[in-house]
């Protein structure tokens, strides 16, 4: 798939979620966890995925930074191994210099939660030409959830994502290749959450695709009482109606309930 096209293709799209370990052990374990990585993909393109997104800079919260050359070291490898399995392959990372990277080993998309605020981060988009999407968040991973305040959550996040889009277009980035995330749980309470998940149609009016990111987070935890790894359901149902809501991508751990989900959507969609 060329990477302008990777944002017109049939939707809702399901973008699996493929984590890379932080690793300070041997040669031999980082061969491992690569092994591991690429066999997960492997199994996402089997289950259907559109999208694979690779991220090595934790932005759960509480989460710290992350160098440069540790994070380069954690995808690059990666996507060189993944990409000539054809599938296209998102980056999930606010830094331009693992953007051109990740794009020059063969990754088709940028990812960013800081929304391209990084310096020199607009620019290396516009450079590279891929398509983009840029998150909300309020605050810094480390801190976000501490106190996350918002007059209207729904307007306030529309605005800055009108904004970022604004300052991409006006830097030469083509507004065909962006699409915009509220960020779940970036900064926001149950209620935040709840509000945009509940009003994401809203952003529609921004005049790019919406993807939506929930799954197994903490605000499906607050509403289940349920540990991460027994969030599948909940995670499944918030996929479905932030679909109904009008979002195009769909950012999952799970991808082939996912898949099943989407398609079961989309057969009602269709019907009379
Ligand atoms: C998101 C993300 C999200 C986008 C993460 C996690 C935290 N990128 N990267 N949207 N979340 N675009 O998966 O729990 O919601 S990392």
């Amino acid at each position: 798939m060329s990477k302008s096209s990777l944002l017109s293709a049939p939707t809702p799209l399901v973008m699996g979620v493929l984590n890379v370990t932080p690793d300070s052990f041997s040669d031999g374990a980082k061969y491992h966890h690569l092994d591991l990585a690429a066999k997960r993909a492997l199994q996402m393109i089997e289950e259907g995925v559109d999208i694979i997104d690779i991220g090595g800079e934790s932005t759960r919260p509480g989460a710290s930074e992350v160098e440069l050359d540790e994070e380069l070291k954690r995808v690059v490898p990666l996507i060189e191994k993944i990409a000539p399995l054809g599938v296209p392959i998102s980056i999930d990372t606010s830094k331009p210099e693992v953007m051109r990277a990740a794009i020059n080993a063969g990754a088709h998309m940028v990812n960013d939660v800081r929304a391209l605020q990084e310096n020199g981060a607009i620019d290396a988009v516009a450079e590279l030409g891929c398509p983009v999407c840029l998150m909300h968040m309020q605050g810094q991973p480390r801190t976000m959830q501490n106190n996350p305040e918002y007059i209207d959550v729904v307007e306030e996040v529309a605005d800055f994502l009108a904004k970022r889009i604004t300052a991409c277009t006006a830097k030469g980035i083509d507004k065909d290749l962006i699409c915009v995330d509220p960020g779940f749980g970036f900064g926001k309470s149950l209620a935040h959450n709840l509000s945009l998940l509940n009003n994401l149609s809203h952003l529609e009016k921004l005049g790019v695709p919406v993807l939506a990111g929930m799954s197994r987070k903490s605000m499906l935890g607050q509403i289940t009482g349920k540990d991460v790894n027994e969030r599948l359901a909940a995670s499944l149902a918030v996929a479905l109606i932030a679909m109904q809501n009008g979002a195009k991508i769909i950012r999952v751990h799970d991808v082939k309930e996912t898949v099943d989900v989407r398609n079961v959507y989309l057969a009602a969609l269709s019907a009379n």
